[in-house]
């Protein structure tokens, strides 16, 4: 006799926390605290660089999914820096995955514990199962495996943790890497001035527009109630979802170690990385408006790996970022239109930027 396969269902998160209790605005502001669970299915004793953003993600993620989980990793840093013999920092079920594989192993997992509890061999209820891919592996090498088990509807969480560059093997360029992006692989020079010359790739609208039927968000670490409910709608949904979020490398991008949250929010307000939900139901994006909007600059002279970038490349990035401001149903003021005119970026060649230029990167 086949056995009902029992699904679980997480509750939503309050974005006010504690706070949505007290009714005066000052009394929020000192009783906001999030309702965040206590437990911690990613440990501390991992050996992540400080302030390593995909950390951040990792911890968050496993939060918000809860004790009866299971997890897969392919490789990249987040397997090589969790990963000693007989040592993790998760307190859940975990595996290593190869680079190109994380889509078709964890579709294995979901198709293995429906076939388990179905034949009465495994209890259920039926696990969260996670895989967490850079983005060397979702948007490149494991990009055929995830597309894959989108595609065919594995009930499974599948998450790019994007650090916009291959880390792990010494700050490679990935297709996530912005334009002009630093990297061990695209240096700049006199030949060029920009370095990467070639705009990043946009994999979540890729998997949106490429797997309709599935849900599809994306969440920076900036965000963090944002990041646990996306990822608990993620697996609430019956069939496969995939979140795509953005976490700063404190090693390739060379910026302090204390700013991995503050430049997850800064990209959204600087209109170059866009927060969306995609609902397959309706087909339709739902669009987070940032309440501040502010110019490139703010975000770009964080980062070492942007020193070096000329007027001429600041002003594509603002163009670039105006016309993600028009995706997103949002008016471009006056100030950010000026900033697509290399001219207005003209004394930065003049000014040194607060960080310095990455060249500690592979050394
Ligand atoms: C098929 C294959 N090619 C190359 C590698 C070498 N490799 C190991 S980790 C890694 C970087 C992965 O980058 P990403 O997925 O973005 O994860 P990150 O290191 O940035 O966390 C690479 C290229 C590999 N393991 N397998
Ligand atoms: S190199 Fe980057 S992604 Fe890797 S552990 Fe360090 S901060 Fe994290
Ligand atoms: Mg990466």
């Amino acid at each position: 006799m086949a056995h009902e396969v029992i699904r679980q269902h997480l509750p939503l998160l309050e974005e006010g926390g504690r706070g949505d209790a007290v009714d005066d605005e000052a009394g929020r502001d000192r009783h906001w605290l999030p309702d965040v669970p206590e437990e911690d299915p990613y440990q501390a004793g991992h050996r992540t660089c400080a302030g390593c953003g995909p950390a951040i993600e990792y911890r968050w993620v496993l939060k918000a999914a809860g004790a009866d989980t299971v997890v897969a990793g392919p490789t990249g840093c987040m397997y090589v820096a969790n990963s000693t013999y007989l040592c993790t920092p998760y307190t859940v079920p975990w595996a290593h995955t190869p680079i190109a594989s994380g889509g078709s192993f964890t579709s294995g997992m979901a198709a293995g514990y429906e076939a388990m509890i179905r034949k009465g061999r495994h209890p259920g209820p039926y696990p969260n199962i996670i895989v967490m891919a850079g983005d060397g592996s979702a948007a490149d090498i494991g990009l055929g495996s995830i597309s894959g088990a989108l595609y065919r509807n594995h009930d499974a969480l599948f998450i790019c943790y994007d650090n916009e560059c291959y880390a792990n093997t010494g700050i490679q360029v990935s297709p996530t890497t912005p334009y002009a992006g630093l990297t061990t692989f695209t240096p700049f020079g006199k030949a060029n001035p920009a370095g990467k010359t070639l705009p990043p790739k946009n994999l979540a609208k890729m998997m949106a527009e490429g797997h309709p039927h599935c849900y599809v968000a994306t969440t920076t670490v900036g965000y963090p109630v944002d990041l646990m409910n996306k990822t608990r709608k993620g697996l609430n949904r019956r069939g496969a979802a995939f979140m795509h979020c953005f976490t700063p490398c404190q090693k390739g991008w060379v910026y302090q170690t204390s700013m991995t949250v503050e430049l997850g929010r800064r990209v959204v307000e600087a209109g170059l990385f866009p927060v969306w939900e995609y609902d397959p139901e309706t087909r339709e994006y739902h669009y987070f408006h940032p309440p501040v909007q502010r110019p490139v600059t703010d975000y770009l002279a964080m980062q070492g790996r942007f020193g070096h970038m000329l007027p001429e490349h600041i002003a594509a990035t603002q163009r670039a970022a105006n016309l993600n401001w028009a995706d997103m149903g949002m008016d471009v003021p006056a100030e950010l239109r000026e900033g697509e005119d290399p001219a207005r970026h003209a004394r930065l060649k003049e000014e040194t930027y607060s960080m310095p230029l990455n060249r500690g990167v592979g050394a």
